[in-house]
């Protein structure tokens, strides 16, 4: 699924995680330094004091075999100078005299600092401290000379004290610097490494993860709150994951059918399109008399004909790559081209799709018409393909036909519609409408009473257009309302005139008139404006168009009966109809369509057939007209199956009002004199 999310920048993270590790590791280094430091202090204290104590016990020793051995001279051996240590490489000193003396001796260190309380005690190990960290052990002691007299005796030494930089040069120092600094280092190093590492892991799968690819999870660790947030952030990938699910869900799919919907369609046929495997084919097609069972029977119910016409199409188009309802009642498939290939070779009546559904006691026969498009002969892009398959089933569905493909012209066509669409609108802002007139030959007393009011779009450009070239689009735009709005309201406008001539006009009505009041209010409007006009007008309504809602058509046309208009049947004869409904509407003629008049009088079964209509009008009431007479032997041959009125291009062409009331005045059909 292709995925519209941003992607991450790549060198973003690869910046970050290198700042972070740098940061980590500077940390680290300098708490490294200050322990190793603090702790190098400590051990260099207890190292030196144990040092100084054992130099200190040593020196003790000394003093005292020293004592001894000067003890001994001096009972023995006496002399002033006595001999110094020879064994020690610390000299140990001596004299013979009490300490205050020795102290004036040149072996006696200067400046040495005595603690004041310190009295000499005979035999006593003292201690003094001295300048460059010596420290001074000394003893005075009495002897017992021969001469029994007693002497003072003072020994002492020195030795390097428990100075911390004594003794210690600039590069011991720098060394262990260098150690402390490098030993920093490594560990600071190891520690970042210990941590970085999973991390990096994490930033890593992070970074999948972001790039769409919620199937990864972080790796286990061994490091105890990473281990937590990685669990985590597990669970918020988890929960993330579940939440995807769900939009993808929503989003990507149709609620009431459970098909796709129009963004799965798209980005499928768009991911086919981009990798261009094999050629496709875009098929739409649509529920198209769902607006009525909505209408009669209510949305469930239209609801549930939806949820079975697509539990149908997907049974049928089995085969398919997506299954789309694109919107309301539309739907949509796409599919291999040689498989949809063998659908078209198979179904060409397409009743698969039109079919009838069972929905809740109700039997109702679903009307469907297929568009289709391939892919790349018709499109190479998602919205053209989808557009031609759409321009396709929209022909197909005005022509009846089960499914009609794509084509060129097909397009160019509908570009022009969508133009002329544009110009319609302008032309009913602007009034381009010109009414032309045809009259109509009472056959039974051959005079003219009546002429029809028909509509012609003076089009700047183009010319006189028909109404067959512009009423079909007017009515599927509903912009057929306003037209016969100002129809009405023109018809209105010269009923007076006419009058005088003895004439009464007729117009002609769409089916959309007939689905709301609209036009029917405005008739009422008028009504106050023309009082008494509306006896004078005839409203034609098609066969098919009062057909369509025929309760609802009954319900209008009873309210333009009741303001005065006369009513009668269009085109009679020309689609589908039901006499039983159109007894029941207030008419009062009925107008034959040309295609019962044609060849009426060369083949019999069409005269059988046009005069049982004839006849059949008569017995209902209605005054009969047939229309479309165009040569001599069609008039002469409805004249004898008993028409009361012709209508037709033998009589006129339809002609504009002032050149009607010429002719109608001079009387100067050629027609009309005849027999
Ligand atoms: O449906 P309705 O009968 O209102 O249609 C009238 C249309 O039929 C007008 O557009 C008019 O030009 C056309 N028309 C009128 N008379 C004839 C005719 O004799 N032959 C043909 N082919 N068309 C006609
Ligand atoms: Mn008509």
């Amino acid at each position: 699924m292709p995925s519209e999310l941003p992607q991450p920048d790549k060198n973003t993270p690869v910046h970050g995680k290198f700042r972070f590790h740098n940061a980590l590791r500077l940390r680290a280094f300098q708490a490294n330094l200050a322990c190793t430091l603090l702790l190098t202090l400590v051990i260099y204290l207890i190292v030196v004091n144990q040092i100084h104590t054992a130099q200190a016990q040593q020196a003790d020793a000394l003093l005292q075999s020293r004592l001894k051995e000067v003890q001994e001279e001096i009972q023995g051996n006496f002399s002033e100078d006595g001999p110094k240590n020879a064994q020690s490489s610390q000299p140990v000193f001596y004299y013979r005299g009490n300490l205050e003396a020795a102290k004036l001796t040149v072996d006696w260190p200067k400046n040495c600092e005595f603690s004041e309380t310190d009295e000499s005690v005979d035999g006593l190990i003292q201690s003094a401290q001295c300048p460059n960290g010596q420290s001074l052990h000394y003893l005075e002691t009495h002897l017992k000379v021969r001469n029994q007299t007693t002497e003072s005796l003072t020994v002492w030494t020195s030795f390097s004290g428990n100075n911390l930089m004594n003794g210690a040069s600039t590069s011991d120092l720098t060394s262990i610097t260098f150690l402390i600094v490098l030993i920093s280092f490594f560990s600071s190093d190891w520690i970042t490494k210990g941590l970085t590492g999973p991390l990096k892991k994490m930033a890593i799968h992070a970074e999948k993860i972001s790039t769409d690819r919620l199937d990864s999870e972080l790796p286990p660790s061994d490091i105890f709150e990473l281990q937590t947030l990685s669990q985590s952030f597990n669970q918020l990938i988890q929960l993330t994951r579940d939440r995807e699910k769900h939009i993808r869900q929503t989003a990507y799919r149709d609620n009431l059918t459970g098909l796709d919907n129009r963004a799965f369609l798209y980005f499928a046929l768009l991911d086919r399109i981009k990798n261009a495997r094999e050629p496709l084919t875009v098929i739409t097609w649509g529920a198209d008399n769902l607006d009525s069972i909505n209408e009669v029977l209510g949305h469930d119910i239209s609801d549930a004909v939806l949820i079975r016409f697509a539990s149908k199409a997907r049974r049928f188009f089995r085969h398919s790559i997506v299954m789309a309802r694109l919107e309301g009642n539309l739907f949509c498939t796409v599919m291999p081209r040689n498989i949809a290939h063998r659908y078209i070779q198979m179904t060409p009546s397409g009743r698969e799709l039109c079919n009838t559904v069972h929905v809740k006691g109700y039997t109702l026969d679903i009307q469907s018409h297929a568009g289709i498009a391939h892919f790349p002969q018709d499109g190479d892009s998602p919205e053209t393909l989808l557009r031609r398959a759409e321009i396709a089933r929209q022909l197909a569905k005005k022509t009846q036909r089960n499914f009609i493909e794509f084509e060129r012209k097909l397009e160019i066509r509908s570009t022009r519609r969508l133009a002329l669409l544009t110009e319609l609108k302008n032309a009913i802002q602007e009034d381009q409408f010109d009414l032309y007139f045809q009259p109509k030959l009472n056959v039974r007393n051959n005079t003219i009473t009546q002429a029809e009011v028909l509509i012609r779009w003076n089009h700047p450009t183009r010319g006189l257009i028909a109404p067959g070239g512009f009423i079909e689009l007017a009515e599927q735009t509903g912009l057929i309302k306003d037209i016969s709005r100002s129809m009405l309201q023109k018809v209105h406008g010269l009923v007076r005139q006419c009058n005088t001539q003895g004439i009464t006009l007729s117009m002609n009505l769409s089916a959309i008139d007939l689905e709301d009041r609209s036009l029917l209010n405005f008739a009422e409007s008028l009504e106050e404006e023309h009082p008494d006009n509306a006896r004078f007008i005839t409203l034609e309504i098609t066969e098919s168009a009062s057909m369509k809602d025929p309760e609802q058509a009954l319900v209008i046309l009873e309210g333009f009966a009741n303001l005065g208009y006369h009513l009668s049947i269009d085109d009679f004869g020309a689609g589908y109809s039901s006499l039983s409904y159109l007894k029941r509407f207030p008419v009062s003629e009925l107008k034959i369509d040309r295609s019962l008049v044609q060849n009426c009088h060369k083949d019999t079964d069409s005269a059988i057939i046009l005069e049982s209509t004839i006849e059949m009008g008569h017995i209902m009431g209605l005054v009969v007209t047939t229309e479309g007479v165009e040569t001599d032997e069609e008039y002469q041959q409805v004249c004898n199956l008993g028409a009361d009125y012709v209508q037709g291009y033998w009589l006129s062409m339809p002609i504009p009002f002032d050149e009607f009331m010429a002719k109608h005045l001079l009387g100067s059909y050629a027609q009309e004199i005849q027999p």
